[in-house]
């Protein structure tokens, strides 16, 4: 059924660490082997072996506006044959400076660079050199990259694969991270108690995608940003996966909640890649040239890339975009919640714009500890049955799915038929 996929991840096997290029892809948290893909149009994505699915992963983001936009593809294909890089500035680079600036009144000033990864690393090396400090504050179950020091209780393929934290990073790096649960203010005012003025950053999803979705509660961010505030400790919003995603100005607009620095990737690179640091002129003017804290790229601000991000950006910003895209999403999850109650399934989905989770749990999931309680068994059953009705959602309950402006009612309607089945499984299973 899968036969060119098994091939290739025969092959794959033996040239790839687990024959993937990143782990979360690996399907190790819902059995079996991975798909290998072979094009997407629209909202849909095919396999090597010619099957056709709904995709709900959307390169873990990125893909807001769905694959091969036709405005983006002829973007990029125009841009091409002026050249792939240059290793200097463009007209391009300037104008997605200036997209970013707009959207995100926070950035005054803003690095370009190649990744998620590279944004939060960077992000951290200026808020430490701003402070002179050297510890810093995240937050269980959420992913901000492999840098070194965020891989500590972090959420993501380090929660999927169940990983404690990652070998490689010297312990004396991981014990300048501090981890406390997400929303919990107690354990935010313990810690900001014990680390008097000596935290450099605190840096957070303000809405976890990397622990399945989880939004903040009431208090919890305006909080966060009183006690940094205090203290001098620099307010870091990785909205890597949010920015452009939940809103146009990302959680720091629907939230109104203004961070020293904001990580952006994903969907600014509108599927190629591209990921950016920012914030206050007075921190960011540290950086290398302007200032001594060095960071840089061969690639950063890559043209094609960035024309990719510039055509995603003027779409998305058209009237009525994103009240459609989350009109649309409150439908499905809503949908999905109504099927799971008739079949008396335990299901709780979380959703904060065009991104949300489905945790087979019964309890309200607030945090990394009780995302950890939802019956990942039960997650993969539900991931594999629905992906042999042609529904692609991200194979581990500790992810984030999302929409496209390219999904449409109808595919709603066929993802919500393919639940009930499943649902409906599940439940007699379990009788
Ligand atoms: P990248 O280095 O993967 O571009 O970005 C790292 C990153 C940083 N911050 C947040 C909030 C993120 O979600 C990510 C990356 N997200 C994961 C999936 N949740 C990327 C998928 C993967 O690792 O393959």
């Amino acid at each position: 059924m899968h036969n060119k996929s098994q091939e290739l991840f025969r092959r794959a096997l033996g040239l790839m660490p687990g024959g993937v290029n990143s782990p979360v892809r690996a399907f190790r948290a819902v059995g079996g082997e991975p798909l290998f893909m072979a094009s997407g149009k629209g909202c849909r994505i095919t396999d090597v072996d010619g099957a056709s699915y709904i995709d709900y992963v959307l390169s873990w983001g990125p893909l807001i506006l769905g694959h091969c936009h036709p405005e983006v593809v002829e973007a990029v294909a125009r841009a091409l044959p002026s050249g792939t890089s240059f290793g200097a500035s463009t007209a391009a680079e300037v104008e997605l400076a200036e997209r970013i600036r707009e959207a995100f009144p926070s950035v005054e000033r803003v690095r370009l660079v190649n990744s998620g990864t590279e944004a939060t690393m960077a992000a951290l090396r200026v808020a430490r050199a701003a402070t002179g400090r050297e510890k810093i504050l995240k937050f269980e179950g959420c992913y901000h990259g492999h840098a070194d020091s965020l891989l500590v209780k972090a959420g993501s393929g380090v929660a999927t694969l169940g990983l404690p934290d990652s070998p490689g990073v010297p312990r004396a790096l991981a014990e300048l991270t501090i981890t406390v649960p997400f929303n919990d203010l107690a354990a935010l005012e313990d810690a900001f108690r014990i680390h008097r003025h000596q935290l450099a950053a605190a840096i957070v999803e303000p809405v976890v995608g990397n622990a399945g979705c989880i939004p903040p509660r009431v208090g919890f961010l305006e909080t966060l940003r009183a006690l940094t505030a205090q203290q001098g400790t620099a307010l870091i919003f990785d909205e890597v996966m949010t920015g452009f995603r939940v809103a146009w100005g990302g959680a720091q607009q629907l939230y109104s909640i203004q961070p020293d620095l904001t990580t952006l990737g994903k969907v600014i690179g509108g599927g190629l890649p591209v990921g950016a640091y920012g914030g206050k002129a007075g921190l960011m003017d540290q950086v290398a040239p302007a200032g001594p804290v060095y960071q840089a790229g061969t690639l950063s601000g890559n043209p094609l890339a960035v024309t990719a991000g510039l055509k995603t950006l003027e779409i998305i910003r058209r009237p009525g975009f994103y009240e459609r895209l989350n009109a649309l999403t409150e439908k499905l999850t809503v949908g999905l919640q109504a099927e799971a109650a008739r079949c008396h399934v335990p299901l709780v989905v979380n959703r904060v714009g065009s991104m949300f989770t489905a945790f087979f749990t019964r309890e309200p999931v607030t945090d990394y500890s009780s995302a950890q309680k939802a019956d990942a068994a039960c997650f993969a059953k539900y991931f594999r049955g629905m992906l042999e009705r042609g529904v692609y959602f991200p194979p581990s309950q500790f992810e984030a799915a999302f929409l496209s402006s390219a999904h449409g009612e109808d595919e709603v309607t066929e993802t919500l038929r393919a639940a009930r089945d499943v649902l409906a499984a599940l439940s007699s299973a379990a009788l």
